[in-house]
C-alpha cells in the first residue's frame, strides 16, 4: 500500500495540523510504504517572504519528525526537490477543468479575503492532484478541510484514466474519527486555521505550557453545564472534547463518561493539561532536531533522491500516454 500527504510550510503549525496530519502520518507510516511531503510549492499562492519560507521549511521538517515519522520507514521530503510535481501539475492542469477549479470552497474563503489573488491560489489544487498521483497513492491522511480537494483528485484520476489508458491508482482519504476538523477556539464555528484563524483561539505546536493553558480557560463555550457532544448546539464544548480526544487518545464516549457531573472550568483546566502533557516532548524533540539544520537538510535530500526515483516512472508514462514525444538516444 502507498501513502502520501502533504503539508504546507506557511505560518505556524497548529492542533488542526496535529490532528488531521501529523499524528496521522505516524500512525499510517507502518501500512505501507509512505511519502510525507513538505509542499513548499503551495507556500507561495499567499504573499510570502522568501527567508521565512527557507526557515518554516526546516521548522516543518523538524517537527514531522518530532511528531513521530521515523526516516527509516518515511520518505520525508520537500516539493520543490522533485521537479516532477511542477510538470505533472501542468500536464493535470489540462485535464482538471476551470469549472471545477470555481467550485472549490477553500479557494472562495481565501480569495474573498484578499485584496490581490495569485493565479496560483487558483489552480493549486491541481499542484495537489499531481503530488497525489505521483505516487501511485492508495491513501491520503488529511482533515476533513481536504475533502473537496481529495474528491477533485479521484475525478481527475478516473478522467485521465478514462481518456488516456489506465495509469494511475484512484487514492482515497483517510481521515480521524474525532478531531478531522478542529475547530477555534474562539471562534468554534470556523476551522482552527494558519491563515484565516484567531491566535488567541489556535493552539500552536509550538505553544509555551503557559499559553497553552490560558487559551484554555478562556476558550468560548455556552451557557450549558453538561460536558456532551453536541455539534450544533455546543459547539465549543463539542469541539473541546475532541481536542481531549487528539490529546489523550481516548473516543469522545469515554472523554464524556469520565466528566460526567463536572463543570466547564474543570473541564478546560483539563484539556490545557493533557494538551501541555502532549505537546512537551513533542516541543523538546522539535528542538534538538531544529539545532542541526545540516542533519535535517541531509536527511530531506534523501528523502528528495527517493522521490524522484518513485515518481520518475509515473511522470514518464503521463507523458508517452498523452503523447509527448521523449528526447531519445543522449
Ligand atoms: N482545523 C483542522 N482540523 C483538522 N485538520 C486540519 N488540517 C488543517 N486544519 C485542520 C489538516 O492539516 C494538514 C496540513 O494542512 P496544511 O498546513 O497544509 O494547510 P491547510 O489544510 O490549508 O490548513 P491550515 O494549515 O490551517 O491553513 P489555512 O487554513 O490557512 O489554509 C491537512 O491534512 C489538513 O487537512
Amino acid at each position: 500500500m502507498k501513502i502520501f500527504s502533504g503539508i504546507q510550510p506557511t505560518g505556524a503549525k497548529h492542533l488542526g495540523n496535529y490532528s488531521g496530519g501529523f499524528r496521522q502520518y505516524a500512525a499510517t507510516q507502518d501500512q505501507g510504504t509512505a511519502f510525507f511531503c513538505i509542499v513548499d510549492l503551495h507556500s507561495i499562492t499567499v504573499a510570502h517572504d522568501p527567508e521565512d519560507l527557507r526557515e518554516r521549511t526546516l521548522d516543518l521538517a523538524a517537527l514531522m519528525f518530532a511528531t513521530g515519522l521515523d526516516p527509516e520507514r518515511s520518505t520525508v521530503f520537500v516539493q520543490s526537490h522533485v521537479t516532477a510535481h511542477a510538470e505533472a501539475a501542468w500536464l493535470l492542469g489540462c485535464v482538471a477543468s476551470y469549472g471545477e477549479l470555481q467550485r472549490m470552497t477553500q479557494f472562495k474563503d481565501k480569495a474573498g479575503k484578499q485584496t490581490s489573488v495569485s493565479a496560483g491560489l487558483f489552480i493549486y489544487p491541481v499542484l495537489m492532484v499531481g503530488d497525489i498521483l505521483l505516487y501511485q497513492t492508495d491513501i491520503v491522511p488529511i482533515g476533513d478541510d481536504q475533502r473537496q480537494h481529495l474528491e477533485l483528485t479521484r475525478d481527475v484520476a478516473e478522467r485521465f484514466n478514462s481518456r488516456f489508458g489506465e495509469t494511475f491508482t484512484v487514492p482515497k482519504g483517510v481521515y480521524p474519527e474525532a478531531g478531522a476538523r478542529i475547530m477555534d477556539l474562539q471562534q468554534p464555528e470556523n476551522k482552527m486555521s494558519t491563515t484565516g484563524g484567531n491566535p488567541q483561539g489556535t493552539i500552536y505546536l509550538l505553544d509555551p505550557p503557559e499559553v497553552v493553558r490560558k487559551k484554555l480557560k478562556t476558550a468560548v463555550t455556552d451557557s450549558g453545564r453538561e460536558i456532551v457532544h453536541d455539534s450544533n448546539e455546543k459547539a465549543g464544548i463539542s469541539n473541546l472534547i475532541e481536542v481531549m480526544t487528539v490529546a489523550t487518545g481516548e473516543t469522545i464516549a469515554e472523554v464524556e463518561k469520565r466528566y460526567v457531573g463536572a463543570g466547564y472550568g474543570q473541564f478546560k483546566s483539563d484539556v490545557g493539561d493533557a494538551l501541555v502533557e502532549l505537546l512537551e516532548p513533542i516541543q523538546a524533540r522539535f528542538r534538538a532536531l531544529r539545532d542541526d539544520s545540516a542533519e535535517l537538510e541531509r536527511m530531506l535530500a534523501i528523502g528528495a533522491a527517493k522521490a524522484r526515483e518513485v515518481s520518475a516512472p509515473t511522470l514518464e508514462k503521463m507523458y508517452d500516454r498523452m503523447g509527448f514525444t521523449r528526447p531519445k538516444g543522449v
